[in-house]
């Protein structure tokens, strides 16, 4: 076993990765060729029918989120989240720029790990999606109304935002957690100081029930380890909420043996519910720090950023009985509940064995105050009492585990790339089924709730090589989805997606597909510079600052000739989409303008900011072929000498 892990600490260090050829894949490979017809049947979807499932694929460096059809694995949509998007104005237009701000100020850019959907009784109801921003700690929260996010929050006392943004059961909380232990606040101290002085914030964030609105509740200021995934319980278990750790040697340094030194790392079980209770008795401190909460009004289409000034903070050694620590091998990275709540699977990167937990037995050696020691006064409970089972030697490299709804749990390997299927309670391994190449995350229907829908399994892989026809040095990422409903898994097909896809969420298309919206009504439009009809299109001059007011419908724009504009002003550009038809928007460019063009949806205000550098008759015109006269959707701005 020992050899074993040098193996793999070796292969990982190397990032050597491992492909289908090694000899635990001994089920049928044709995957590399042609798959069978009834692979094929199964993916497709006629031309005019619909997919049975949405899924939503982080983007990862693209900041952003795509929406999947299942089985078909036809692109939908990107949303813009974190991301400028030249495409429809996200981050351009002044509506929408403040969503971007930060305490680091505007930052158009940032790395999407882990979307989740918002449930109802531990279900996926299909109202928001969360989904966090890794670089600069953030979480955005979208509309699966309207597909548009509508708020983000960033998350202060934190770097590497990586536990989230997963919610409870009844989306009470969304959660946070810090990827890197920081000084808090932040201060300048030697870097070898760490040890002691660094520490992990885990911030819970409350939602509100009805509008889902974000508010920071309160932060956990644990050790400075690394906080990698969480998951939260549910069921039995719902309250707790566990995340994964790795460097409980709180080191500076993450060389492999240095971070490895230690052979368990933690998962730390934290009972939220005793500390909600703790933080609304007024337990807790103030702590000063600035973040940003960015709302979009969907009345006004507009954003606002407000900076927050302090955030709740609370030591978990003042909160007896709210924080353990449970030992799990080798730097666990996954952190994955069953849909029962009674199983907290963790996944040890550096691990030849997959760790479960028993919640039931935490609760146990809980009550009988059984501990092996404390790091930092924080209860650690010893490891043969929490455990439920070992699943051994499944593979090399366990990173994500996810359920199906028969019992059966599904386990990605990164280094010898595949999928392995094994049983819940008699820890067996039942199927494995290779990945091409090397898989990151896997994701199945509402496999991430109290009721998966089994069906199919995603897996996202980071390396992507010969799948597709190469388009120079870099590949899109391929997801793969497999067939599950049977004993064995079957690989179906490939897809690829766009950005780094970290995780994804998929729900039926039922849930959401006839609640979603299909025009915005002009009737309710209430941004303050709209322009319901021609008769309002006007140009007001305030000092340098020019108003145009301005309407589109198919197919001009009012009003089209503007004269009386100099150079040295800023011209702002308030132009409503007149149109009240399903998929009708326009668009609007400016020659010359640097912040992109607009996409503007019937019924919508959208506003472009223009500074005329030269003098001339400039044209402008509608970017999206929206009728026969399209065309002749255009107009003309006279800009004269200062
Ligand atoms: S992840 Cu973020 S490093 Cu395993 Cu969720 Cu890809
Ligand atoms: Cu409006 Cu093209």
């Amino acid at each position: 076993m020992k050899n074993t892990f040098k193996l793999m600490v070796g292969l990982l260090m190397a990032g050597i990765v491992m492909t289908s050829c090694n000899n635990q894949n001994s089920s049928n490979n044709k995957a590399n060729g042609a798959l069978s017809s009834s692979a094929a049947e199964k993916v497709y979807v006629a031309p005019g029918e619909h997919d049975e499932y949405y899924a939503f694929m982080s983007g990862g460096f693209s900041g952003n989120l795509t929406v999947y059809g299942l089985p078909s694995g036809r692109m939908f949509k990107e949303i813009p989240v974190f991301s400028q998007y030249p495409t429809n104005g996200y981050g351009y237009s002044e509506e929408t720029k403040p969503m971007l701000e930060t305490s680091f100020g505007f930052v158009p850019w940032d790395d999407s790990h882990h979307p989740d959907i918002s449930q109802t009784n531990g279900e996926l109801d299909g109202r928001w999606i969360f989904i966090n921003g890794n670089n600069t700690p953030r979480i955005a929260r979208i509309s699966l109304k309207t597909f548009e996010t509508e708020e983000i929050i960033e998350v202060p006392n934190s770097a590497g935002n990586h536990s989230s943004s997963f919610i409870t059961e009844n989306t009470e909380y969304v959660v946070a957690g810090t990827r890197f232990s920081v000084p808090v606040p932040q201060r300048d101290m030697p870097i070898n100081e760490y040890k002691g002085n660094f520490k992990g914030a885990l911030s819970f964030i409350s939602v509100d029930p009805e509008h889902g609105h974000m508010d920071l509740k309160f932060q956990i200021l644990m050790p400075g380890f690394n906080y990698d995934l969480s998951h939260p319980g549910r069921g039995k278990s719902h309250g707790w909420f566990f995340f994964t750790t790795y460097n409980s040697e709180e080191a500076s340094t993450l060389l492999e043996v240095n971070a490895s030194q230690n052979d368990k790392d933690f998962i730390a079980a934290i009972n939220w519910k005793k500390i909600e209770e703790y933080v609304n008795n007024g337990g807790g401190t103030m702590m000063p720090t600035n973040y940003a909460h960015n709302v979009y009004d969907e009345h006004t289409h507009t954003a606002t950023s407000t900076m927050k000034k302090e955030v709740r903070v609370v030591n978990p050694t003042d909160v007896p009985g709210a924080v353990y620590l449970l030992p799990t091998p080798k730097s666990p990275h996954g952190c994955d509940v069953d849909p029962s709540g009674e199983y907290i699977v963790g996944n040890g990167k550096l691990s030849a064995n997959l760790t479960v937990h028993s919640f039931t037995k935490m609760l146990d050696a809980i009550e009988n105050e059984k501990f092996d020691g404390d790091a930092y006064g924080i209860p650690i409970l010893n490891f043969d009492d929490v455990l439920a089972g070992t699943v051994e030697q499944p593979g090399l490299g366990p990173l994500h585990t996810e359920f199906d709804d028969q019992g059966n749990a599904y386990t990605t390997f990164f280094i010898s790339s595949e999928v392995v299927k094994w049983k819940l309670g008699s820890w067996e391994v039942i199927d494995r089924k290779p990945t091409y190449y090397s898989v990151g995350h896997l994701m199945i229907p509402g496999g991430n709730s109290r009721k998966p829908f089994g069906k199919y399994v995603v897996a996202m892989n980071k390396i992507t090589k010969d799948r597709y026809l190469p388009t120079g040095p870099e590949l899109e990422h391929s997801a793969q989805l497999y067939d599950i409903s049977g004993e064995k898994m079957e690989l179906l097909y490939d897809f690829p997606t766009h950005g780094e896809p970290h995780y994804a969420a998929a729900i039926p298309a039922s849930i959401i597909k006839d609640k979603t919206q299909k025009i915005y009504k002009l009737a309710e439009n209430q941004h303050p510079r709209k322009a319901l009809s021609d008769s309002d299109a006007k140009i007001v001059r305030d000092g340098k600052n020019v108003h145009v007011y301005m309407t589109m419908i198919r197919s001009h724009f009012s009003p089209d000739n503007i004269e009386g504009i100099k150079v040295g002003d800023k011209v702002f550009f308030h132009i409503t989409n007149l149109e009240q038809d399903f998929d009708v928007p326009h668009g609007f460019a400016m020659i010359g303008a640097n912040n992109a063009e607009l996409l503007i949806m019937p019924g919508q205000t959208r506003t472009l900011t223009w500074e005329p550098k030269q003098v001339g008759v400039w044209p402008f015109y509608c970017t999206d072929f929206c009728s026969a006269l399209h065309q002749e959707m255009q107009g003309y701005i006279r800009v004269s000498p200062a």
